[in-house]
């Protein structure tokens, strides 16, 4: 049986991942930050009492920012495979704490490579590094491909292309097996919901139910390249089976604006959205609404402009050429822009539903700001 270590466990792509491993067989270990509430939403339903015998989900407090705790975990565990997924993710929070991103971000890697060399494990133990299409930042190329220069433009892009290189380095210097997967913003019903897809669902579905009347956002221009975090993880795992340890992009080659993704998701519930307006200006309005259940009123404006969601240096455009990996792991994206919308959508409904339930038995509920 297999081992993996997955850091950042708990967040989207931790989940996904060890859901995968699992599957697969493998013993799942994970590393989790201490809370003082419960953070593992996303990984409960994985796992299993470890008094079993056949338990294979096992989880480790830890921290990236730690390397005691990293040099021990790794030495104790002996994984066959690494998947280092944890992060300081959040881009425009990264302006925010940029030397914490570096922390974590860039410094994160260098320990978990040490802590293998270490432990002696550098020719057994096989190396995944979550890199990010953030790194291409004002794009030298379009579309963006394994050989597109970088040029990051946020202190989470520049902690990054750090750990991508220190990467490349450790990989040619100690001949270890180091695959960076250079992946394009993925997202999914797990997403954390201060990402703009995210937010745009959840509040989507808040509106519908009357529960909020307006959406906050930043630059509606900005486009990405938005594929579903289950069908990335399998791409994390096959670079890991190869002969030679390698980079790989990971996308759709499809780009969408943050507009039209808001367009797709209100659609989604029935109406028909209509963008008027400049810069600050510019609001989303209600054209139609064909769903009786839900409260929307035609001419309602659900979408406005609030200057703070604007990042001092923005990442205008980005779109991955996965031929690559494409050609070489026999990985192509399988869910559609318009799947993934519909699941994000249709699961944010079920959430508010419930939180709905809870108010009407009278429990107490909140509902957290927009952030
Ligand atoms: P996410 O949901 O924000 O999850 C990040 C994980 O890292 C969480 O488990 C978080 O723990 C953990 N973490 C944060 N700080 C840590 C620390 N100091 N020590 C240990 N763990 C820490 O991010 P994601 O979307 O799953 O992304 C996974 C990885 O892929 C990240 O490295 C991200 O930068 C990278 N990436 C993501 C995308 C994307 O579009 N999703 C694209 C390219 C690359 P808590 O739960 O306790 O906060
Ligand atoms: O959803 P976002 O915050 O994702 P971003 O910045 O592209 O970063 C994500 O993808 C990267 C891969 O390219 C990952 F490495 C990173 O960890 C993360 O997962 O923002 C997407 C776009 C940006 O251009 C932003 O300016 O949406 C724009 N936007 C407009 N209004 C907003 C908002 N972003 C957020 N978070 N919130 C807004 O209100």
């Amino acid at each position: 049986m297999k081992k993996a270590l997955i850091t950042g466990i708990t967040g989207q792509d931790g989940a996904y991942l060890a859901e995968h491993l699992l599957g697969l067989g493998y013993e799942v270990h994970g590393i989790k930050r201490r809370a003082s509430l419960f953070n593992t939403d996303r990984i409960d339903h994985l796992y299993t009492d470890l008094h079993q015998d056949a338990a294979r989900f096992i989880l480790h407090y830890g921290d990236l920012t730690d390397s005691s705790n990293i040099i021990r975990l790794i030495a104790e565990i002996q994984p066959d495979e690494i998947y280092n997924l944890g992060a300081m993710s959040h881009v425009q929070v990264s302006f925010s704490e940029p030397e914490y991103a570096a922390n974590v971000d860039a410094m994160g890697l260098l320990r978990i490579l040490e802590a293998v060399r270490l432990a002696g494990l550098s020719q057994k133990t096989r190396i995944y590094q979550a890199s990010t299409s953030e790194m291409y930042g004002m794009v030298q190329q379009i579309p963006q491909t394994e050989k597109t220069p970088f040029y990051p433009r946020s202190p989470y892009g520049v902690a990054k292309l750090y750990a991508y290189w220190i990467a490349v380095n450790y990989r040619e210097a100690y001949n270890m097996f180091i695959s960076n997967g250079i992946l394009f913003n993925h997202e999914s019903p797990l997403r954390g919901e201060t990402f703009v897809t995210r937010k745009i669902t959840r509040a989507a579905a808040h509106m519908a139910l009357g529960l909020d009347k307006t959406l906050w956002l930043g630059n509606l221009n900005a486009k990405r390249d938005w594929g579903h975090a289950k069908d990335y993880v399998k791409a994390m795992h096959l670079m890991l089976q190869q002969d030679q340890a390698d980079d790989f992009v990971v996308a759709t080659n499809r780009t969408t604006t943050v507009r039209h993704f808001a367009i797709m998701a209100f659609q989604r519930l029935g109406v028909e959205l209509r963008f008027e307006g400049q810069n600050e200006q510019e609001t989303g309005i209600v054209v139609s609404s064909s769903n009786p259940d839900f409260v929307f009123t035609p001419e309602q404006i659900v979408i406005r402009i609030d200057p703070k969601y604007y990042r001092p240096t923005e990442v205008d455009l980005l779109i991955g050429d996965y031929a690559k990996a494409k050609e070489k792991l026999g990985w192509e994206p399988q869910v559609s822009l318009e799947t993934l919308v519909e699941e994000m959508v249709d699961a944010d409904l079920e959430l508010v539903k419930r939180t709905l339930t809870l108010k009407n038995q009278g429990l107490k509920f909140y509902i957290p700001q927009q952030q």
